[in-house]
């Protein structure tokens, strides 16, 4: 047996541990991030999270507040490909570069729903802008079935133009943020995951898609089975942010004057995070 597969033989059960005590909610912890005339719509979408691990919110950010997070997502992908994916602009450090996507990132509904799951104090881990031209139909990286770190992991993913069925869509198979995916799984031949979704016709039922009209939003946890999809149709500009609890932080940098102008309990959504660094 490979030396890392003993180790993570070893430690699977350790994590199982740790997994069961992440998904403990915190006694004592208020979620209340939204007005009362918004608490339907996350309430139905929490409910919708908890039982599919995705719920799409279709023309959720509309208006003025779509346009300005077009307008500061031109500037932030501009000169910014991606090194990692071919024909793909990113991101990764925007919450400094306009208010628009700090307020995107705590909008009410997003917040109250990924709080309601969480049941646990929280805070953005990561955010980018992403831009993915039309490109061949290949599979690699994220553009295949995965799943993101072992315990649970919230995504948010916003479309600032219209995704239509044949666009490069992001896939996520319902119900499988259900189960505990340990590293054995994820070691499937020539794939992570890719043999198990196609090769089981049974499944397809439960694979659903972000797409609908600009606005858009999908939430759902990255430890279930998702999958990005390139083709050769249209561009697809994205927002994407993750919220942790207790790991997978990283650098997040935000204007001193933007996190200053939040309500606290916002504020902590930014701070919480151990890496968040605030410039003047
Ligand atoms: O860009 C995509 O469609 C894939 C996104 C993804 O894998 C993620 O947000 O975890
Ligand atoms: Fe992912």
């Amino acid at each position: 047996m490979k030396r890392n597969r003993v180790i993570s033989f070893l430690k699977t059960p350790i994590f199982k541990a740790k997994e069961y005590l992440h998904r403990r909610p915190q006694p004592g912890f208020r979620c209340d991030f939204a007005p009362p005339e918004q608490k339907e719509p996350a309430r139905k979408a929490l409910a919708e999270l908890e039982r599919e691990g995705i719920a799409l919110l279709p023309a959720h950010f509309t208006g003025a507040r779509l346009e300005k997070l077009r307008q500061a997502f031109e500037e932030a992908v501009r000169n910014h490909p991606d090194k990692a994916n071919p024909d793909s602009l990113i991101n990764e450090d925007i919450l400094h570069l306009s208010p628009a996507f700090v307020e995107a990132a705590l909008d009410d509904v997003l917040l109250e729903t990924i709080g309601g799951y969480y049941g646990k104090p929280f805070a953005v881990g990561r955010a980018n802008a992403m831009r993915i031209l039309p490109s061949p139909e290949t599979r690699y990286g994220s553009y295949q079935w995965h799943h993101d770190s072992r315990g649970r992991q919230v995504h948010v993913m916003i479309l600032l133009q219209d995704m239509p069925e044949n666009g490069q869509k992001m896939s996520y198979l319902r119900q499988s943020h259900l189960r505990y995916y340990d590293h054995w799984r994820g070691l499937a031949e020539g794939s992570r995951f890719e043999k198990e979704v196609h090769g089981n016709p049974e499944l397809a039922p439960l694979i659903t898609h972000i797409t609908g009209p600009a606005g858009t939003v999908g939430i759902f946890d990255a430890n279930g089975l998702h999958s990005g999809n390139r083709c050769q149709t249209v561009t697809r500009d994205t927002l994407t942010y993750c919220y942790v609890t207790y790991r997978h932080f990283k650098k997040i940098r935000c204007r001193k004057a933007d996190v200053a102008a939040l309500p606290p309990a916002k504020r902590g959504v930014l701070t919480f995070n151990p890496f968040c660094e605030q410039l003047d």
